[in-house]
């Protein structure tokens, strides 16, 4: 796969995609990514790259002749067709299945705003998608970039070691993750659950199941309402909220 950044400030993308999984991938070859910084491509002495917004008021806009210039520049060097992302506040929100859609292109174009954004005409004339990491104001698209790329080049295949998959399986689908343990047996006074020590896998898969569905009841409900729950993710659950009642029950007399 081939990505292109578009963006202020490169050293930013590719200071930090030499790390860990994105590192590798990389050096593997299985991913390119470049970048074309739009002060190239500024037509004055002073390079500039931003203007003030008709209209008024604070802050700054992208002139659109360097933006528009940097993006056609980025997207002659990407497989025909690679869809022109922004990232932007106003997009649609960022998941592990736009990731799983975006993995699959041979190109992506990807474009980081600074300021106050864009001018509206670069969006209409050099932007296919905008895409949102969440709901926090951020000081532009190059975090957003890299958080794209990285969910991106995880899923590439050969990206993870033969024996991690990317893909979870059916029964921790949409659930988030149980806890995890490593020795010593007992930290600061606190033991690792039993059961991980028992070697008995059949258990040691219903706990762990059970630990995820129940964090996810209480900390995300959303993810439970999207997903819904697989019969034995339900048993587990109505396990763990009969355990918790009994508990209150007796702490109510004592
Ligand atoms: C007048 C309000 N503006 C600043 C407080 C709005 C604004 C402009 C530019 C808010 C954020 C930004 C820069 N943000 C991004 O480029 C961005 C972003 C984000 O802020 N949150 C979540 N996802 C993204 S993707 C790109």
């Amino acid at each position: 796969m081939k990505i292109e950044v578009v963006t202020l400030f490169p050293e930013m993308i590719t200071g930090a995609l030499r790390y860990g999984i994105v590192g590798r991938a990389l050096e593997r070859g299985l991913l390119t990514v470049g970048t074309e910084d739009p002060r190239a491509y500024a037509s004055d002495a002073h390079r500039t790259v931003d203007d003030r917004p008709y209209g008024g008021g604070p802050g700054m806009v992208l002139k659109p002749e360097p933006m528009l210039a940097a993006i056609r520049a980025a997207h002659r060097r990407l497989p025909e067709g690679s869809p022109r992302v922004c990232l932007s506040a106003q997009g649609e929100p960022f998941s592990q299945a736009v990731a799983r859609e975006l993995s699959g292109l041979a190109g992506l174009l990807l474009v980081a705003g600074r300021y106050e954004g864009l001018d509206e005409r670069v969006v209409e004339l050099g932007i296919d998608r905008e895409i949102s990491v969440g709901d926090y104001v951020l000081s532009g698209g190059e975090l957003p970039a890299l958080t794209v790329i990285d969910a991106v080049a995880r899923l590439l295949p050969g990206a993870l070691g033969d024996e991690r998959s990317s893909g979870e399986d059916s029964f921790t689908a949409g659930l988030l993750d149980w806890p995890h343990y490593t020795r010593p047996e007992v930290f600061e006074g606190r033991a690792v659950p039993t059961v991980l020590l028992s070697g008995n896998h059949a258990d040691i898969g219903r706990w762990r199941l059970k630990q995820a569905v129940a964090r996810t009841w209480l900390r995300r409900p959303d993810l439970i309402a999207r997903h819904g729950l697989l019969p034995e993710a339900q048993r587990l659950l109505s396990e763990f909220l009969a355990a918790g009642a009994a508990r209150d029950e007796r702490s109510r007399s004592t």
